[in-house]
Parts: structure tokens; C-alpha cells; sequence
């Protein structure tokens, strides 16, 4: 079986979610015995308290820090250097280049003539890579690398009318 990312996200979530159950079943079977006082526990229940909201600000501080380089966005100065591309959704058709280069930075310039719509665009390999909203009036700038060469899909991702099912396009990655 190969080790997809929804593999690995489903195998995150099934060992967070037994790590869950198991404390509560232990908060819960500790949970027996008579009642005490708060004034009894209060000190070290504070204590307690103090060391978990310091330990998950600094863990919160570190992981925003180990992050930082893998942000998505780049600088406005390289995406005034990327090549840019426009990308036209109308009902109910994409106006799209029908090359576009491999491993390279580039924007599509994206807008629509008549009503919102939405851009999907899907690899060779049948999963979404990229998606943004095309509007009327307005050009949403979709920075992109294709790490792929090959045939790309383009569906519509927003209702748009009668035909909706119908808008699609392809372009090849080269
Ligand atoms: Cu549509």
C-alpha cells in the first residue's frame, strides 16, 4: 500500500484521536473517591495551569518559527518577476494559454466576464492542484510552479448557471 497524504493525515488522526479516548477513559477511572475541598487542590491546580499555558505559548512561538520558510506566498518582488499569464472564465467557457511552462514561477492573472465563477485545475494525475475564485470587475492574481509535465484539467468550482457542468478546459504543462 502506497503512503499517500491522506494516508498519513487519516494515520495522524487515528492515533490523536486513541491518545483522546485513552486520557479521558483515565481521567474518568481516576475520577473515584470521595469529594475534596477546592481550597485542597487550588495551589496545584493553578500550578498546573501556569506550566500548561507557558508550554503550549512556547510551543505555539516554535512551530510558528519552524513554519515561516515553507509560507506559500512569495514577495511582491518575485511575483512582479513571474511571468504572467490571463485567464478568462465566461458562460460558459476558460479563456486559457494552451502551453504553459514546467517548474516555473508564474501568475495567472485571473477574471470573468459575466458572473462569479470558480477555477480548478487538476494535474495529470486527477488532483487539485490550485483553485481560485474568477470575478467580475476584479483579477485575482494565482501565483503557481506546475512540478509536472502533461495534460491539465480546468473545472469550474462555482455554480454559474445552466451549463456549470459543461465548463471545463485543458492546457498542457511542458
Ligand atoms: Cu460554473
Amino acid at each position: 500500500m502506497r503512503l499517500t497524504p491522506e494516508l498519513t493525515i487519516f494515520s495522524v488522526f487515528l492515533i490523536l484521536a486513541a491518545v483522546a479516548i485513552g486520557t479521558l477513559v483515565a481521567i474518568a477511572s481516576a475520577a473515584h473517591g470521595p469529594a475534596v475541598e477546592q481550597a485542597a487542590v487550588q495551589k496545584s491546580g493553578y500550578r498546573l495551569r501556569r506550566v500548561w499555558f507557558r508550554g503550549l505559548a512556547i510551543s505555539a512561538v516554535v512551530a510558528f518559527l519552524l513554519s515561516l520558510p515553507a509560507f506559500p506566498y512569495r514577495t511582491r518582488s518575485q511575483l512582479a518577476s513571474s511571468l504572467h499569464h490571463p485567464v478568462t472564465a465566461l458562460q460558459f467557457a476558460f479563456v486559457i494559454p494552451p502551453v504553459l511552462p514546467v517548474d516555473t514561477p508564474i501568475v495567472l492573472d485571473v477574471t470573468a466576464t459575466d458572473v462569479n465563477h470558480g477555477v480548478g485545475i487538476y494535474d495529470p494525475d486527477g488532483r487539485i492542484v490550485a483553485q481560485v475564485q474568477a470575478m467580475p470587475g476584479y483579477t485575482n492574481p494565482l501565483q503557481l510552479v506546475f512540478k509536472k509535465p502533461g495534460q491539465y484539467l480546468v473545472l469550474c468550482m462555482e455554480y454559474c448557471g445552466i451549463a456549470h457542468h459543461l465548463m471545463r478546459a485543458t492546457f498542457e504543462v511542458r
